[in-house]
């Protein structure tokens, strides 16, 4: 069984050498957007990447081969495929490897193939986390446990308040994983700059990042950090707007009884279309801001 994964001869050429490359997952392309501005901004990232200069490395599974830079034509193919693609994490990725499908990988996902190809940095939007209610439900986002054993920095614009983000943040707290705001105090809930809780640590300067994860790896603590990065100003929503449309998103979900991996995708898409499309155009701002922010840190980290 081809268990190698496949790493584009670009990303391949940087890796070797110690170029700054950046992860992009894809999940928030087939799963977290609607066809085709999943697509464009899926190539704007990319092009963010590049033109802060770094290696953009989109990762996915084509035909059970896990991959490190998709080409265009695979990030068109799982944009068109949407939610046909399967949502893969930690506990899908045999099934799909060994039944040669394709896959969308999630945070947790992508970390794992970012880690087996060498890559340590990885920008997205917002990560996965412990749910409201998760006392009930056990719904606690795999990506909180990835975080805390695989070694790759996650630059995110902190959790979508469709999460319970106190218990988020204690999980990471007990699983070890340090959560850094960039240039603030204030733990950011994606859509929104702020939020009711702070960060571990505050840093202002990518160098200081990458200096903590280098110090972090070279103690041997496995893991990942969770780098915040509130949304430009330009683009962050108002609370009450954005907080309320959240809340009848998840009492939809509960009367349609939506759980499982279905739950996170259908409450990103019904926030989408609640607002009218409007909240996609600060999603897209705010991954884009986290490529760049996720390249710095890859730059200074390469010149430590
Ligand atoms: N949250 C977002 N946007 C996303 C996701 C989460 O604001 O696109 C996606 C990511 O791929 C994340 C996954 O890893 O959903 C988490 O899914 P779950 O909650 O089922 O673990
Ligand atoms: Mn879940």
């Amino acid at each position: 069984m081809n268990t190698q994964v496949v790493i584009n001869e670009e990303v391949k050429n940087a890796l070797a050498n110690k170029q700054a490359v950046v992860a992009l997952e894809s999940t928030i392309i087939s799963h977290g957007m609607p066809y085709p501005q999943n697509v464009a901004t899926a190539l704007k990232v990319e092009q963010a990447v590049r033109d802060a200069g770094a290696i953009p490395a989109t990762i996915g599974i084509i035909a059970g081969r896990l991959t490190a830079g998709l080409s265009h034509e695979e990030i068109e193919h799982m944009g068109k495929q949407g939610e046909a693609v399967m949502k893969c994490s930690r506990r899908d990725l045999p099934f799909v490897v060994a039944k040669k499908k394709d896959g969308a990988t999630t945070v947790a996902s992508t970390m794992i193939i970012a880690q087996l190809a060498g890559i340590r940095f990885f920008a997205t939007g917002g990560v996965g986390g412990v749910h409201r209610k998760a006392t009930e439900t056990m719904d606690i986002s795999a990506d909180l446990q990835e975080l805390a054993k695989t070694n790759v920095a996650v630059i995110s614009a902190g959790v979508k308040s469709i999460l319970d983000i106190g218990l988020t943040l204690e999980y990471l707290e007990t699983m070890g994983v340090p959560v850094i705001g960039y240039q603030t105090d204030i733990f950011p809930a994606f859509y929104t700059r702020s939020s009711n809780f702070g960060v571990d640590f505050s840093l202002d300067d990518p160098m200081e990042i990458a200096a903590l994860l280098k110090a972090k790896w070279e103690l041997k603590l496995d893991g990942g950090a969770l780098i915040a990065n509130p949304i430009p100003k330009d683009f962050s929503m108002e609370p009450e707007y954005i907080n309320g449309l959240i809340d009848q998103a998840i009492l939809e979900a509960e009367q349609k009884g939506i759980k499982g991996k279905a739950l996170t995708p259908f409450l990103l898409s019904r926030v989408e279309s609640l607002s009218k499309g409007k909240s996609l155009v600060s999603n897209i701002e705010l991954v884009i801001a986290n490529a760049k922010l996720a390249s710095k840190i890859a730059l200074a980290y390469a010149k430590l």
